[in-house]
């Protein structure tokens, strides 16, 4: 059956709801039925309750680590592994990274000091980070962006050599694991700890959450502490903690979530192949696909849209969610170029050709559990025929910004 009609051009949108990056994956509901029956039967809903210890050893163990430390999210993590670790001065980040990583420094009064990535991975650029390295540096931070590991044992030897610790931002890197190992090992590298996401959005997820690895028992001891008003005992406080818990329910979805994890990426694999057969022969869109990337959770299926494709990348995303497919182009423009960070005088000069490069070329569509094969199939098809209709979609594009 031939097409119909482009959205942008008059048509009807391929999808009647519409399909997103990161659609929340859902455990079965009798699985998370039982589960709150149990919290609700147990009356205990909240710190440092038994889901949420069994939600520490499982992703513990899931990451050959010992010690995990549930968080109510990502971005209070890496704030209090900051705090913890004692940080002043300034602390290495790439500028392409979901923003949460450099306000989290910003918030414990470090300050970012963004360098490039790699154009082949989209992580820190180890090189480049080691440059940056100065009498300030507090640490180097690298973020395992897509679902895959930066170069972390490089960084962990320049981290080494300065005498600083390597921080990993694992938010988006649950379940992946290095080329040397067959366990799961975000901590590699011999980073002090890593910190993962288990936001709605995440390949699993505890609706809000997060969780702090590391194999360091002091650190881990005093996480704890802070993420609990810094008890160490019914009436005893020892530091000044903040209430960072993640409550028994949330800490229970992503158990059921655990459970499904392998399968999850199996059907990520499988999405991300799709897109890119679908998409092989079209001039200037490409899966990022790096080589030295043997394991991923595959959450994510980018695509690099360059000068030879006949539309623009925000002319394609435009097109697209006419068509309800809502294409994000994550993380543009770069940490640097948002605030507070582009108006700072430490930062305002700061260029970063890779990075703005990069930014200006990455088209992420919808992919996890929630897209479907067929799914694939239609928005492959909207893709190519909004490339052959250029020339249209364009005009029509112009006509609606100059109306
Ligand atoms: N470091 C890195 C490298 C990160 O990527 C992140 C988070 C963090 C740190 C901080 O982690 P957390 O503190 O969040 O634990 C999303 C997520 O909110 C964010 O967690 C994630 N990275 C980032 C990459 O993506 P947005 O604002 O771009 O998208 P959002 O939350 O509006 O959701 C995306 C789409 O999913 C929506 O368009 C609708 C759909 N959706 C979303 C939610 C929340 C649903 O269908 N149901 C839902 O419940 O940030």
């Amino acid at each position: 059956m031939p097409p119909t009609s482009l959205a942008i051009l008059g048509g009807i949108p391929v999808f009647a709801e519409p399909r997103h990056v990161g659609t929340p994956f859902i455990p079965p509901r009798e699985l998370l039925h039982a589960s709150l029956d149990d919290i609700l039967d147990s009356r205990w809903l909240t710190n440092n309750g038994p889901f949420v210890c069994s939600l520490e050893d499982l992703l513990a163990k899931k990451h050959g680590v010992t010690h995990a430390v549930a968080m109510c999210n990502a971005t209070i993590a890496l704030q209090l592994l900051f705090r913890a670790l004692g940080l002043k001065g300034e602390i290495i980040v790439p500028s392409f990274t979901f923003i949460a990583t450099a306000h989290a420094a910003t918030w414990e009064r470090l300050e970012p000091r963004f360098v490039e990535i790699s154009p082949e991975t989209h992580c820190i650029d180890p090189e480049a980070a080691a440059a940056a390295i100065g009498t300030n540096t507090a640490a180097l931070l690298g973020v395992n962006l897509w679902g895959q590991l930066c170069d972390v044992e490089r960084l962990g030897q320049i981290a080494n050599d300065a005498g600083i610790p390597l921080i990993l931002d694992s938010a988006q890197a649950l379940g992946c694991k290095t080329k040397h190992h067959s366990s799961d090992q975000p901590t590699a590298g011999g980073a002090v700890a890593s910190v993962i996401s288990l936001h709605a959005t995440k390949v699993v997820n505890s609706l809000e959450g997060g969780a702090i690895l590391t194999n360091d028992e002091a650190l881990a001891e005093e996480l704890r502490r802070l993420r609990n008003f810094g008890f160490a005992g019914y009436d005893k406080v020892v530091s000044l903690g903040t209430n960072a818990k993640l409550n028994e329910f949330s800490a229970a979805f992503a158990i059921r979530g655990l459970e499904c994890l392998d399968n999850l990426i199996h059907h990520n694999r499988k999405i991300r192949k799709m897109y890119q057969e679908n998409l092989a022969d079209l001039p200037g869109v490409s899966l990022h696909d790096p080589p030295t990337s043997p394991t991923e959770n595959h959450h994510y299926a980018v695509l690099m849209i360059n000068a030879d494709c006949p539309l623009s990348r925000d002319e394609l995303m435009l097109t697209l969610w006419a068509e309800n497919v809502l294409s994000r182009r994550y993380f543009y423009p770069g940490c640097h170029r948002m605030e507070p960070y582009a108006g700072h005088p430490a930062t305002c000069q700061l260029s970063l050709p890779v990075t703005e490069a990069v930014a200006a070329s990455v088209l992420v569509v919808p992919a996890s559990s929630a897209v479907s094969s067929q799914d694939v199939v239609l928005i492959s098809q909207r893709i190519r025929q909004a490339l052959q209709q250029n020339g249209d979609v364009r005009e029509r594009l112009q006509a609606t910004v100059s109306a």
